[in-house]
This record gives structure tokens, C-alpha cells and sequence, in this order.
């Protein structure tokens, strides 16, 4: 430490699972690094490489640091400097227009995980644009099928903590890779295997869990639901169901087992890709080994058959009667574990406008109708490179007469798009509540910073538009402070005191949950439902289905698209980052001529990807990888993975389908040697 550095902690609110509590070292009013502090015991003292590069974001050359307005074509990025006062004038008197022309729905508020916290999303914005009486979003394109399969069928029930993880005897991870998307539940694996559990990985790449796991399962993406559905064939047939606890805790047990009874291990193991031998063993780990935990991951969702797939999965648990011991039972997002009622702090009153579901922006933007969009809110997001139809969005997002507003930190491919660009403070120059969804804690965010340039906080702005608009009631909440305190206030009691006292909250269950002995489903009846009659009547009848793969002879590739280490979803992209790479298999590249380090075009109707690509054994035949997040500078031509997404949506829930994208990949140029 230097004479004048001072500490400041606060909290990690960005879209993690692991929601790590930081000590940020500060001088003379400048951030100098970032660590992890021990508040969060998930944290342990240590973070992740992309947050402590964070600094670089706060000060970098693509931060917004005033607002400025379009002066040439869109997509040009010129832009020049007005006042806020300027600024939000413009947007008042456009909205205006707009309202009185095409009415309040021609505008869409399009925002998602931005930073994440209970201050910055869902608090003046929700009450701005219900008072527009605006499209409203479905927020759909992440954990919306997980979601939905969690609450249909436990009524999210809170999750095994990380820390539990070291007393399974076995530990099953499906669909996710938290040695990057969630570094902190790592240790306890590791701590688990050499107290003697086994490691069960079911993912079509070889993750660096996979790589020490006792069995691997590479899996065809989109096929989890059929491998499940063997498992629960498996344990039924071999009288491995637990009866007694299906009978007194669950309902839909019959019906799953009618629909698992299609799916025996050969021919399941046909269909996902893998060895009978493997499935058999996974089947018979499972059935046989207590206390077993899964934890589900949202690689899963991702396609046709993802919402299927999560509720097959998650119903393992219950029909093997794996609940009511420490270690046991399933691990998904453990946001459900605070019952919050948001309309506590908003109070802005439902309205039944019509719902745009955001995986469709590209079809919203060119095709809708009655009223089309004529003004497009983006905050908290960066759809032109992380929705589906990369292609189609930009499309939109040219439109001549579409007025676009981006409210980010950074100049993002989005942002290129705008009329109008407002600056957005960062997690180091504002107050939020943070919630993670793998930790189970809710924490103060606080400014350790002043805001970088003219930037300012969600919760001002929106207020400030709502004044702007002449939206305001009675009882409007005065600047972010206010609404802050507003939140705490709506606060289930103990964790508002908890976050007060020591900016540290977690849910009350006596220590951390532990399924069926301190924490219960939370359904009507109290039961698991493990045949949910809203999600047989979403999927007309096709509960626990599958719905095939979508290769074709032109297109016989998977593509899938999972996190990377260096940017999350595509925050942090504006930070110098290596080019992307498309990862392929030996084989497949064999057979199409294509040798290491080759620049090659994936490709489908879509839309096509330039980039080199790196030909390992780290992914299985006929899957192919690119990284989900990048900025369109990372590729040759400017698309990404996004471009080559349909979107199409899953089979419930309204979830995009990012990894059933299906393509062909050729030569473009050998490698330079
Ligand atoms: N560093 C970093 N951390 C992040 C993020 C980030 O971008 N970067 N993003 C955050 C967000 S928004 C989220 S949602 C979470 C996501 O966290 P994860 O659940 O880990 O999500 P993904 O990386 O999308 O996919 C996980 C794994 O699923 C595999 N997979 C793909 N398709 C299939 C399939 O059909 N079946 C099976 N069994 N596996 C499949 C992929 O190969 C990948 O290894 O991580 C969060 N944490
Ligand atoms: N190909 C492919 N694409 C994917 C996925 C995939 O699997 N494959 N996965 C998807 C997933 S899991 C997710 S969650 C989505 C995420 O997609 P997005 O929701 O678009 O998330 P980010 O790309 O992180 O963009 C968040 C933006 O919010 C800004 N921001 C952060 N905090 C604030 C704030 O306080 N105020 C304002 N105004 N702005 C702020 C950041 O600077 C950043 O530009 O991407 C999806 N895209
Ligand atoms: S991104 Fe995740 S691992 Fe990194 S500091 Fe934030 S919460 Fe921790
Ligand atoms: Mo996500």
C-alpha cells in the first residue's frame, strides 16, 4: 500500500453467479486495483481475472463520458456533444411525437443483465415506460426455460450452496462450465474429489472439468433431454425410483415414467452421440450413490428441446429421492431463494400493453406492425451482438426512421446504432443491491469512485426522464438515493436490516438450504410437480419430448456459443481482446481440408463468420465452437455467433435458441507460414 491509498468495499453486481464481495484499492480519487475482500464467503479473498481488468473499462478510450447525438449515416459512429438537459429534451419531445402519432407501444424499452442489481433495473425505467404505456419485454434470452422448468417444478426451491458440494459423494455438472462462468464453486469440487466423490461432466466440450472428471459424456447438443429421460427409464425399470418419497412429495411421477419408458439407454445413446457402456455407468452412478448433486448449468436451454431438457434434469433429484441430505438434491440459479416483491419499491401499476419477446428484436424492428417500433430504449444491453439473427437486428437498427436511444458505459456495437448515446455510470461510481444467483447473499453496491465524466446512474436518469416527460406523480422518487432506500424499504425486514448493519445480507433457513430438511418446494401444494400441466399445455402435449435435430445436409455442424473467460456476455469486449477462433474437431477439419490456423467461413442462410480457427480434440466430431459475446471488431467480417442463431424459440418459456445454430464450414486462406 501507498501512503494515500484507501480501501473501499463493495460488491461485484455484474451478470455472475458468484456475486463476490470486493476491496477496492482507491488514490486520489482513482481506482488503482480491484480484489476480493472475505465478506462473501463464497468470494474467499479471490476473484476473477476479467473484474480485476475492470479498471481499464472505467477509464478506457470507448467510455461514454458525455451525451452526445448522430450527426452522420448509422452505424458511422459520429457522433457530437450535447448537455443532459439537451439530451433528454430531444428524447422528451421525440417520445412525444411518437405517442401521439403511432401511440405509446411503438416504444420498446430494451434492457437485461447490465449490472444485474436490484437499483439499476426495475425501478424508474419499469415506472417511465408503463407510464408511456410502452411495448413491455420479454426478457427471455437467458434462464427463461431454466426458469420457468425450476418454478413449475419446485417452485424454485433455493439450491445446494457451493459450500455443501464437499459432502456429495457424487457431482454431477450438466451443461456448465464453472471454471469460467462461476470460479468460486471450483474449490469445492476439488475438495469434494479428494475427500473420494466421483465427477460426472455432461457437456459436448471437453471443459476443463471434463478433463478431470471420472466420466465424461460429450453429449450432441440439444439431445439432454433424451439422455435424462434414459436415466429415469433406467431408475424406474430397476426399481431404483424412491416409491416412498414420490408418494408422500411429488405428483407426475407416472406420466414422466410413461413418456421416459421410449427412451432405453441404446437407443438414447445412439441419438446424443455417445457410448452405451458411458450411459449405462452414469445411469447406474447415479442410481446408486448418495448424497449425488447436480449442478445444472444454462448451457442446457439453449435450443429447441432446452426447457424439456432443464425440467428432465431437474427432476432426477426427486424420482432417485436424492433430497434431505447435506450435499444432495440440484444446484440452479438460486435467485428465486429472496422472494422479492418488486412492485413493493415500483408501484407504477401493471399495464396490458403488448409483450415483445427480446430474442425477436431483428423481427420487432422489420416486421412489426400496428404500431411499428419508432423508438428503441436500449440500457443494460448490447443487443446488435448478443441477440439471435445478428443480422436482422442490425437490419433493424438501421432503420432511417427509427429513433434509437443506447444508455451504456461504453461505446458499444449498439451504441453505433444510436441517435442518441447517454452516458452510464459503472458499479465503481453508483449504489445498487447486488443478488447473486449462484451465491445466496444480497449486497450493497456503493460508489468508490466519482462518476467518470457526465456519467450518471439508471436510477437518476429514468427519474429524470420521467420529469422530462411529464410523468411524474405525486410521489416520485428524488435521484438514486432515494431510490435506494426505497428498496431496502420493500426489503423482506431481516435482509434490509442485515444489508444496513453490514452490507451483507443472506436468506433465513437455518445455515445453508438443505433440500427437504431446511428448505421445501414451494408450489401450491407444496409437492414437486413433476408433470406441470401449464407446461404440457405451453408445449401442446409434449412434456418431456424431444423434438429432433436441426442439421441438415447443407448444414450439418452444431455451432454453440459458450462464455469465455475474458469478456461476460459481451461486457468488458471494449477491452482489448484476442481475436476470435472457431474451435473444430481433427476429424471435421480433416474432412474438409481445413488444417489449424486456416482462416474459414462458417456459414448457414444466416449470415457468415470470418475467423481462424483452432483444430483440437476438445470438442467432439460434427460440434463446432465459437465464443458467445463478442464485439463485431473480434471477427474478420464483423459477424458473430448471433448471425448465425435463428430465432427460434424453446420449446417453453420463450428462450432463445443460440446452440441449435447448424452450419458448414470451409477454407477462406491457409494459414501464413
Ligand atoms: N466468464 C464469464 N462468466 C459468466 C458469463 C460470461 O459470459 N463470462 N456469463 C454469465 C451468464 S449471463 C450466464 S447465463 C452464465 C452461464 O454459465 P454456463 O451455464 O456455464 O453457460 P455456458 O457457458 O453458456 O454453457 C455451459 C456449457 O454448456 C455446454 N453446452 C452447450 N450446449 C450444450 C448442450 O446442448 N448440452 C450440454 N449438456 N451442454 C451444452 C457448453 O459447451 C459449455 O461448456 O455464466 C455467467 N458467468
Ligand atoms: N451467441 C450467443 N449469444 C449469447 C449467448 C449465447 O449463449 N450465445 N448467451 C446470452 C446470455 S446468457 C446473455 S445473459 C445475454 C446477455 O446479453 P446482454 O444483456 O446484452 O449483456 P451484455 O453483453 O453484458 O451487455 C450489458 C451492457 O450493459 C451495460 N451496463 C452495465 N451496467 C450498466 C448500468 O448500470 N447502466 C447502463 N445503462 N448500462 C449498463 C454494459 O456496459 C454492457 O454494454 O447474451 C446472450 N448472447
Ligand atoms: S464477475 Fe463473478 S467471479 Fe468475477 S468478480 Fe464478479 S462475481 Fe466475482
Ligand atoms: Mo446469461
Amino acid at each position: 500500500m501507498h501512503s494515500h491509498d484507501i480501501l473501499v468495499e463493495t460488491a461485484c453486481p455484474l451478470d455472475c453467479p458468484d456475486s463476490c464481495s470486493l476491496s477496492v484499492k482507491v488514490n486520489g480519487g482513482r481506482v488503482v486495483s480491484i480484489d476480493g475482500s472475505r465478506l462473501q464467503p463464497v468470494t474467499r479473498g479471490y476473484i476473477c481475472a476479467k473484474v480485476r481488468r475492470f479498471p481499464e473499462h472505467v477509464y478506457g478510450a470507448s467510455r461514454v463520458q458525455y451525451p452526445v447525438v448522430r450527426h452522420g449515416p448509422k452505424g458511422h459512429a459520429t457522433f457530437a456533444r450535447v448537455s443532459w438537459d439537451e439530451a433528454l429534451g430531444m428524447i422528451a419531445s421525440i417520445i412525444a411525437k411518437v405517442r401521439e402519432r403511432w401511440g405509446g407501444e411503438a416504444i420498446l424499452p430494451f434492457s437485461y443483465g447490465g449490472s444485474n442489481g436490484l437499483v439499476s433495473q426495475d425501478t424508474t425505467d419499469a415506472r417511465l415506460f408503463r407510464r408511456l404505456g410502452a411495448s413491455r419485454l420479454l426478457r427471455s434470452v437467458c434462464a427463461a426455460p431454466t426458469g420457468a422448468a425450476l418454478e413449475a417444478l419446485y417452485g424454485k426451491m433455493p439450491s445446494v450452496a457451493y459450500d455443501d458440494y464437499v459432502e456429495a459423494r457424487l457431482i454431477v455438472v450438466w451443461g456448465a462450465n464453472p471454471s469460467v462462468t462461476g470460479i468460486h464453486l471450483l474449490p469445492y469440487i476439488r475438495e469434494a474429489q479428494r475427500r473420494g466423490a466421483r465427477l460426472v461432466v455432461v457437456d459436448p466440450r471437453r471443459t476443463p472439468l471434463a478433463r478431470l472428471a471420472d466420466l465424461h459424456l460429450p453429449v450432441r447438443p440439444g439431445t439432454d433431454v433424451v439422455v435424462a429421460l434414459a436415466l429415469h427409464r433406467f431408475l424406474f425399470e430397476q426399481g431404483a425410483a424412491d416409491r416412498q418419497f414420490l408418494d408422500r412429495h411429488a405428483r407426475g411421477a407416472d406420466e414422466l415414467r410413461e413418456r421416459a419408458l421410449e427412451w432405453p439407454i441404446e437407443r438414447v445413446a445412439e441419438i446424443a452421440g455417445v457410448e452405451a457402456v458411458d450411459l449405462q455407468r452414469f445411469a447406474e452412478m447415479y442410481a446408486t450413490t448418495s448424497p449425488a448433486v447436480i449442478r445444472c448449468g444454462w448451457g442446457v436451454e439453449r435450443n429447441r428441446n432446452g426447457g424439456n431438457a432443464v425440467l428432465a434434469i431437474l427432476a432426477l433429484p426427486a424420482v432417485a429421492g436424492k433430497f434431505g441430505v447435506r450435499g444432495g438434491g440440484y444446484t440452479m440459479s438460486t435467485s428465486g431463494a429472496w422472494k422479492l416483491d418488486r412492485d413493493r419499491w415500483i408501484a407504477a401499476g401493471e399495464q396490458a400493453t403488448r409483450v415483445v419477446n427480446m430474442n425477436h428484436l431483428g423481427r420487432a424492428l422489420t416486421e412489426l406492425a400496428d404500431p411499428p417500433i419508432k423508438t428503441l430504449f436500449v440500457y443494460n444491453c448490447n443487443p446488435a451482438v448478443t441477440m439471435p439473427d445478428q443480422n436482422r437486428v442490425v437490419r433493424g437498427l438501421e432503420r432511417e426512421d427509427l429513433f434509437t436511444v443506447v444508455f451504456d458505459q461504453v461505446f458499444t456495437d449498439t451504441a453505433l446504432y444510436a441517435d442518441i448515446v447517454l452516458p452510464a455510470t459503472t458499479f465503481l461510481e453508483a449504489y445498487d443491491i447486488a443478488r447473486g444467483y449462484g451465491a445466496l447473499s444480497l449486497q450493497l453496491v456503493q460508489p468508490v469512485i466519482d462518476a467518470i465524466g457526465e456519467a450518471r446512474p439508471n436510477a437518476q436518469v429514468f427519474g429524470d426522464l420521467l420529469t422530462a416527460c411529464e410523468q411524474n406523480g405525486d410521489e416520485e422518487p428524488q435521484g438514486e438515493l432515494d431510490v435506494l432506500m426505497r428498496v431496502l424499504d420493500g426489503l423482506p425486514e431481516r435482509a434490509a436490516t442485515q444489508l444496513r448493519e453490514s452490507r451483507f445480507a443472506v436468506p433465513e433457513c437455518g445455515g445453508t438450504p438443505v433440500q427437504f430438511e431446511n428448505v421445501f418446494p414451494r408450489t401450491p401444494d407444496g409437492k414437486v410437480d413433476l408433470f406441470p400441466a401449464s407446461l404440457e399445455a405451453e408445449t401442446h402435449g409434449r412434456l418431456y419430448t424431444f423434438t429432433g435435430d436441426p442439421a441438415t445436409d447443407r448444414y450439418p455442424l452444431a455451432l454453440i456459443s459458450p462464455a469465455t473467460d475474458k469478456t461476460i456476455s459481451s461486457t468488458l469486449g471494449d477491452l482489448g481482446q484476442p481475436e476470435a477462433k472457431l474451435l473444430m474437431h481433427p476429424d471435421d477439419a480433416t474432412a474438409r481440408g481445413i488444417a489449424d490456423g486456416d482462416v474459414v467461413r462458417a456459414a448457414n442462410d444466416l449470415g457468415e463468420v470470418h475467423c481462424p480457427v483452432t483444430v483440437a480434440p476438445a470438442v467432439r466430431p460434427g460440434t463446432v465452437v465459437l465464443p458467445k459475446g463478442l464485439w463485431r471488431k473480434s471477427t474478420r467480417n464483423g459477424s458473430t455467433a448471433t448471425a448465425l442463431a435463428a430465432d427460434t424459440l424453446t420449446d417453453f418459456a420463450g428462450g432463445a435458441c443460440f446452440n441449435d445454430a447448424r452450419v458448414e464450414v470451409s477454407l477462406v486462406e491457409r494459414r501464413a507460414h
